[in-house]
């Protein structure tokens, strides 16, 4: 929608829905009557839970009568729609969001005090809706910020999780928007050529409708959720009445049990049968609804060419890749349309973006357990599968089987799955026998050159690779790669920050790149600066508003930058000093609320808060932390004195259910903690502190006030990281490497204001390679820190699984793979300059002013203005204006 049209629609007039700015008296009007008339509370009382109810209430009738607002005007429109296909959305709280948005702070605060509550006080009863695990659910929500403020035509689905126990005064039921969703049954081919999917287990699929809105404007867009429940006729209604009200009943159980956890252990098979559900659920209903509105909106006959330039889907990662057969599947089988059609139209509709490079991370389907529950996408798939093979023969010819067979490895969809006969036919020269056996049996021919020495032995060793198959092996599983699918049935990939995404195109997905370089992209990460800063920091919020003569930042953070001219000026300095402080005595607060640890605020707040995994090295941290203790306890207390800034540690973040290795690290954390807080020869010099139940709401009192942040992940391994542009905004100081968005980072703040350490990405190969040679001499530092942690100062419990994880020794765990012992002595020594800024204040309060001022690219609306489909050209604008006009 063009940029002149989406100003428009900051203008209520422009939708004739010109209502009054509410004021205190009407919103308290308002919030009286929901109390009234809301049937959860006992009506004696006007507490704190009640009030919090009745104003969410009073605050949806605003967002409503915008989002009605909104989606007609887009009707009127009939424009471009972005539709971000998400399992995960980490929205947090709603309330203070939602009404800041909406510029009602003031009188939402006013009307409340006449009704006897404090608004900070109501607003904290919201629970978090927590629909996601980290970072990749979050970058979700804050791209639905960024997409309502700036008045995209955008809107985001994703399979809810039953998360409230009050009920969600946000959502809204929309029993009229339901879809059937199919499990199981079978093919069958019909007279006429045509395919159907028949039998199987039917679910039904109904949305919950979140409205969000956008910040200075009318904008307000949807999140819609899909919640399950039972098909109308699946319920056995004879089983029920014969006494088998178990058998009855199951349906129904079974088709609730989709929603009822968001991320199932999917160790169990019954584990990986759920997320399939929810991951196919998501797309199947997502996708009817899409293209319901789209043959709404286009009158008869369909002209289905126009979809692409209708709708876009965004898959935010590889958790909705089943979209891609999904409308291959409708168009075909319920709309006629040709394989070659549908193929085309949903290339040109899908794009992916990949948040990680582990390869363990990189989803893949058993193909006996998606046959089973899909057989018809198995179909489709496989004919995707062979139409890429095809374009790759096209590309690379047949000549050089050895190369042939390096590709089809590298990129089939399919893994380990038997070639098409159609495919195996073109691979047999014709002077050859027409057998299919003898391409095993094909020597592939010698290089041109004359080998070296080097390189005769490894064609020695190699020989048995030369024998080109494409046999499956029996002894490897039959998988589908849902990242491969997502790279040939997208019209793009993203990364999500500079390093990464080429990461993506020269490792993960290089044979891809090689091929379609045309494809790949970068779009950075952001984060919206109304959450992250407007509203979770109002002390500093105001003192930029001040120094930047504007309070424009929140939309357009490049005024951050003005900051920077004025990094010495001693007022700012001492403003900012004091914005700090209070920020700080929020988080003693909290810390003290939540683990009953008293810390001193005048202590540097020193933070790692993310989820739980040994490539983000919370045990580097922790390993720097006994060390910085073991070296305390061996000075008087006069020199420790000396050396040492008193600092508080402070970790929070969670662990999948079923990850022990990350929760070994937990209880270390908690155990050091409980041996240092309560050594009296320390007291305030080191205190170290797990803060429970990490989330949204968590992260809004911790970053504010936070003076170091860690991200020191191995580098190469974290995609972006989100956490480290939010503390970067609300100055605060980072410690990390060169991974993900830190280099960015590093770049606009400045070298001089980022404390970097360690190895680089391009050298972690090499150095893995080093210690499983055993050339890795560990530093004696290092040493002296496993030997220590072994002796048992921290306790009883048997630390040996997580010491041996960090040497050779593969029976323990990966001998180091994410090279803590490698990285130690250069995270040692940086952590002692980190003391030394410290204690020179102002030089410590000018890079923290420079990080607030730098990270101005780190918003997410810039990541969305960037984001703009390759489709959706300036011809495709004006082509829509024309048909406006
Ligand atoms: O996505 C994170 C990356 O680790 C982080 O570097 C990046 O900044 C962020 C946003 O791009 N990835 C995740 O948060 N991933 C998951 O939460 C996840 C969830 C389910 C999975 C796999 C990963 O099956």
């Amino acid at each position: 929608i063009a940029s002149d049209r989406r100003q428009e629609l900051k203008d209520p007039s422009v939708h004739g829905e010109e209502t009054p700015e509410p004021d205190s008296a009407s919103i308290a009007a308002s919030i009286q009557y929901h109390a009234e008339f809301t049937p959860l509370f006992s009506p004696e009382h006007f507490d704190l839970p009640k009030a919090f109810v009745a104003t969410a209430e009073s605050v949806r009738d605003s967002l409503i009568i915008n989002w009605n607002a909104t989606y007609k005007y887009y009707e009127k429109m009939n424009v471009k729609q972005a539709y971000y296909l998400s399992m995960e959305y980490l929205q947090g709280r709603a309330l203070l969001n939602a009404i800041g948005n909406l510029e009602l702070s003031g009188a939402y605060a006013d009307a409340l005090r006449k009704l006897g509550h404090e608004l900070e006080n109501v607003a904290g009863h919201e629970p978090d809706a927590a629909l996601g695990n980290g970072g990749l659910g979050r970058l979700a929500s804050c791209f639905l910020d960024s997409l309502a403020t700036l008045n995209y035509p955008a809107w985001g689905e994703e399979v809810a999780e039953n998360w409230l126990e009050m009920g969600n005064p946000w959502e809204i039921v929309r029993n009229d928007v339901s879809y059937s969703v199919k499990f199981y049954g079978e093919v069958i081919s019909k007279p006429d050529g045509s395919k159907e999917w028949t039998g199987g287990e039917n679910i039904t699929a109904v949305a919950y409708d979140v409205p969000i809105p956008g910040y200075k404007t009318k904008t307000t867009i949807n999140l819609r959720l899909w919640s399950t429940k039972v098909a109308p006729n699946e319920f056995d209604l004879r089983a029920y009445n014969d006494g088998d009200h178990a058998k009855a009943c199951a349906a129904l159980k079974n088709a609730e049990k989709i929603c009822y956890i968001l991320y199932p252990g999917d160790e169990s098979i019954e584990g990986k049968i759920l997320r399939l559900k929810q991951q196919y659920t998501l797309c199947s209903a997502s996708l009817q609804d899409i293209i319901a509105h789209f043959e709404k909106r286009s009158g008869k006959p369909v002209n289905w060419e126009k979809f692409p330039e209708k709708v876009a889907v965004q898959m935010n990662d590889t958790h909705p890749t089943l979209c891609i057969p999904e409308l291959i599947r409708i168009l075909i089988d319920l709309k006629g349309l040709s394989w070659k059609e549908s193929w085309d139209i949903t290339q040109r509709t899908v794009a992916y973006t990949n948040h990680t490079v582990l390869p363990e991370a990189l989803e893949k389907w058993s193909l006996d357990l998606l046959q089973e529950l899909l057989p018809r996408h198995v179909e489709i798939i496989r004919m995707i599968d062979e139409e890429l093979i095809r374009t790759i023969i096209a590309e690379y010819g047949t000549e050089n089987l050895n190369l042939l067979q390096h590709k089809l490895k590298q990129m089939r969809i399919l893994d380990n799955i038997e070639l098409p006969d159609s495919v195996l036919e073109l691979l047999v020269k014709p002077e050859e026998s027409s057998a299919v056996d003898s391409i095993e049996e094909v020597e592939v021919s010698d290089e041109e050159t004359e080998p070296t020495d080097e390189e005769q032995s490894e064609e020695q060793e190699t020989k048995a690779k030369d024998v080109v198959t494409f046999e499956p092996d029996p002894n490897l599983p039959k998988t589908v790669r849902m990242a491969n699918l997502c790279v040939v049935g997208g019209s793009a990939v993203n990364g999500v920050a500079e390093i990464h995404s080429e990461i993506v195109k020269n490792e993960v997905f290089n044979e891809f790149y090689k091929m379609w370089p045309e494809k790949f992209q970068n779009k950075t990460n952001g984060v919206t600066p109304r959450r992250w800063i407007r509203f979770c920091n109002p002390v500093l919020s105001e003192i930029i508003t001040k120094w930047t003569g504007t309070d424009d930042w929140v939309l357009n953070t490049e005024k951050l930058s003005t900051l920077a001219k004025f990094s010495d000026n001693e007022d700012l300095q001492s403003e900012w000093r004091e914005a700090k402080r209070i920020n700080k005595i929020k988080v003693a607060d909290f810390i003290k609320e939540k683990t009953g640890y008293i810390v001193n605020p005048d202590a540097m707040f020193d933070v790692q808060v993310k989820r739980m995994h040994e490539y983000k090295r919370q045990l580097l941290n922790i390993m720097g932390i006994v060390y910085r203790y073991k070296k305390m306890k061996e000075m008087s207390p006069e020199e420790r004195k000396a050396r040492y800034v008193p600092r508080v540690c402070i970790f929070g973040g969670k662990a999948f259910a079923t990850y022990v290795q990350a929760k070994r690290i937990v209880k270390f954390i908690t155990d050091v903690g409980t041996t240092v807080n309560h050594d009296a020869d320390i007291g305030d010099l080191l205190k170290v502190v797990f803060v429970p139940d990490y989330n949204v709401s968590v992260a809004e009192v911790l970053i504010p006030g936070s003076e170091l942040s860690q991200h020191i992940s191995t580098a190469g391994m974290e995609a972006s990281g989100t956490s480290n542009m939010k503390f970067a905004m609300n100055g605060c100081i980072l410690i990390g490497t060169l991974d993900g968005a830190n280099v960015e980072i590093r770049q606009e703040v400045g070298e001089d204001n980022f404390f970097l350490f360690g190895a680089e990405a391009h050298e972690i190969a090499g150095l893995r390679k080093e210690r499983a040679e055993g050339k890795f001499i560990p530093d004696p530092r290092f040493e002296e820190v496993k030997a220590f942690v072994r002796n048992g100062v921290f306790g009883h419990y048997n630390y040996e699984e997580l010491m041996g994880s960090l040497e050779g020794n593969e029976g323990y765990g990966r001998a180091d793979y994410f090279l803590v012992g490698k990285d130690f002595p250069s995270y040692v020594e940086c952590q002692e300059k980190v003391d030394e800024a410290y204690k020179d204040q102002k030089r410590w309060t000018k890079m923290s002013i420079l990080n607030t001022a730098g990270s101005y690219k780190f918003s997410s609306d810039r990541t969305i203005r960037e984001a703009r489909g390759a489709n959706y050209t300036d011809e495709t604008m004006a082509a829509e204006d024309q048909e406006l006009n």
